[in-house]
């Protein structure tokens, strides 16, 4: 059959799928879940052994919520939340891999995803339009559509170090932790960095290691977690409350069970306002950045009242004060970068076995056989932990030769920052969906992915009863929403800041400058501009 003729039914002939998903974490599992009741053939591709994404390859020691558990989970199924019971309030990665695993099973999901699977390539075959992808091992399949479930953290990035290929003891990156436990018993062990992840490392390694030495570059403002474990009778309160709380992430700014204050931290009385931070301080989560006054990320004044709060608490809890002036950020102000949740952090520092190393002080100069030199000492180790981070929102993309219909690389294409349709589809790239790419409402995850899921499964579903076999972003729409998605990042402090939101990682060529690659408007303000397009037939994309 010639490729016109393919074009003609929306199930095109000569393909091995109607789609294929690339990932199997919380936005493709739930993808597939919403295609086969369309009753399409869709094929999951998955790089790792297993499901889970984010909480299969990270597996690094500590990992776990930020979020609450139950806030954080899948809200479509009722049989789901029924069967379900966390543990704790912010559960540890191996409960969450466990729950993802059990959602896997409990909707025969393994049965269409194929593991050990790495998409090398996708390219459009405009004539037909369909993709072909081909994976590492040169397997090729061609789907109707390729939807990108690839995640936001899950391009891992090792720090630029000479001789990091060098040390011959145990070496890891937290993103590609082994399967089998390591033990830090009586073992001299290095973490460098200092983000969420390190954060969460550092205060677990520090339990059993016999020396740990932090490699520090920027200091992060860290506040408590506060996780506490949940007991049956607390889970059937919890369930019981499932209706509301999730009719409450629907609500809230970022689909956290947190959202703004609506006063200024400027119009309340001092007392008012230390009172509020201390009531914040000590509640569990991310209220503290989520739940704060309204002007706190945007307004320096008061930006700078939060943050001399928090220095304060730092200054209680860390012994030395030299050492507690290097865990005080003094580059950027609190909140402007993601923050840490930690359990007794910045405790660890008082511990005789632990010592801060302020790499901005004496920079590491290289990686050796036995160690880390830095501009002043020669420290050695038996395992050095790298917590170094990812190329973040589109550094997954980056990765995959992803050609759109006149062959053109989606990289080169967002070279100076992304741009795209509602995050997303891109011009030129027909027929590819991303979930959880850059530009759309991200905040807390699953509950945005089961809306990006939900509005991509309206659109294939708007396809295939109309005969449609094309959708592509117009350069139209893409130029208003990429507009808007940077008008709504000025005035926020964190776009003044380098981060892995504002796109900067200098351990990837090209990626010294800031980018707006996220979405900072409100979730309900996304998804009600996005319930419109598919409310209006989905007349702004080019369907044919
Ligand atoms: P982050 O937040 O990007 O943190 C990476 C850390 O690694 C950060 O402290 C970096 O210092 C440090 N880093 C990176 N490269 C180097 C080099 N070359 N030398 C020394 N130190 C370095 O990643 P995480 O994994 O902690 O967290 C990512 C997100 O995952 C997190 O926000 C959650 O949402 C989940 P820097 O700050 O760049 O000076």
């Amino acid at each position: 059959m010639s490729a016109a003729l393919e074009t003609r039914g929306f199930q095109a002939s000569g393909t091995d799928f109607d789609a294929i998903v690339v990932g199997a974490g919380i936005s493709g599992l739930y993808q597939l879940y919403r295609l086969r009741e369309l009753g399409l053939r869709v094929k999951v591709l998955e790089a790792g052994t297993g499901v889970g994404g984010t909480w299969y390859w990270n597996r690094y020691p500590g990992a776990r919520f930020d979020s609450e558990s139950y806030s954080y989970a899948y809200s479509f199924s009722q049989e789901l939340l029924n069967e379900w019971d966390w543990t704790e309030h912010f559960a540890p990665q191996p409960e969450t891999l466990r729950y993802l695993n059990f959602v896997a099973d409990k909707f025969d999901l393994r049965r269409d995803i194929q593991f050990r699977s790495r998409v090398a390539a996708a390219h459009y075959d405009d004539a037909a339009r369909v993709w072909d992808v081909t994976l590492e091992d040169g397997t090729a399949y061609r789907a109707r559509f390729l939807i990108t479930a690839i995640g936001v953290l899950s391009a891992h990035t090792m720090p630029r170090i000479p001789g990091v290929e060098d040390f011959q003891g145990q070496s890891f990156h937290t993103a590609r932790w082994p399967h089998d436990p390591v033990s830090f018993e009586g073992k001299r062990v290095a973490v460098i960095g200092t983000g969420a992840t390190g954060v969460q490392t550092i205060q677990e390694v520090a339990k059993t290691a016999g020396h740990l030495t932090v490699f520090q570059r920027t200091p992060n403002w860290c506040t408590p977690l506060h996780n506490r474990k949940i007991d049956k009778a607390e889970m059937e309160e919890i369930r019981a409350g499932y209706p509301e709380m999730f009719k409450r992430c629907q609500e809230t700014f970022a689909c956290f069970l947190h959202t703004p204050d609506p006063r200024s931290a400027l119009e309340v009385t001092p007392e008012e306002r230390e009172a509020f931070f201390e009531h914040l301080y000590a509640s569990p989560g991310f209220g503290i950045w989520q739940g704060n006054f309204r002007d706190i990320l945007n307004n320096r004044e008061a930006n700078a009242l939060i943050s001399d709060f928090v220095a304060g608490k730092i200054r209680q809890r860390v012994k030395d004060p030299a050492t507690a002036e290097k865990l005080i950020p003094k580059d950027h102000g609190f909140g402007t970068r993601r923050v840490p949740m930690e359990t007794r952090y910045y405790e660890v520092y008082n511990q005789p076995n632990v010592r801060l190393v302020d790499i901005k002080e004496t920079p590491i100069q290289q990686i050796t056989a036995t160690g880390i030199e830095t501009s002043d000492a020669a420290y050695e180790f038996d395992i050095i932990i790298y917590a170094t981070g990812f190329h973040a929102i589109t550094g997954a993309f980056d990765r995959i030769d992803i050609r759109g219909a006149n062959g053109a690389l989606l990289k080169d294409k967002w070279a100076a920052g992304p741009q795209t349709y509602l995050g997303v589809q891109v011009e030129g790239f027909p027929n590819m969906m991303m979930l959880m790419g850059p530009h759309t409402a991200l905040g807390n995850l699953p509950r945005s992915i089961e809306y990006n899921v939900e509005w991509v499964t309206r659109l294939i579903r708007h396809m295939r009863d109309n005969g449609l076999t094309r959708a592509e972003a117009t350069p139209a729409g893409v130029e208003s929403w990429t507009n808007h998605v940077r008008a709504l990042g000025v005035g926020l402090l964190s776009n003044e800041i380098d981060s892995w939101m504002t796109g900067v990682n200098r351990n990837v060529d090209g990626k010294d400058t800031r980018v707006i690659a996220r979405y900072s408007g409100s979730a309900p303000a996304y998804r009600e501009r996005c319930d419109q397009v598919s409310a209006d037939g989905f007349k702004e994309l080019a369907l044919a």
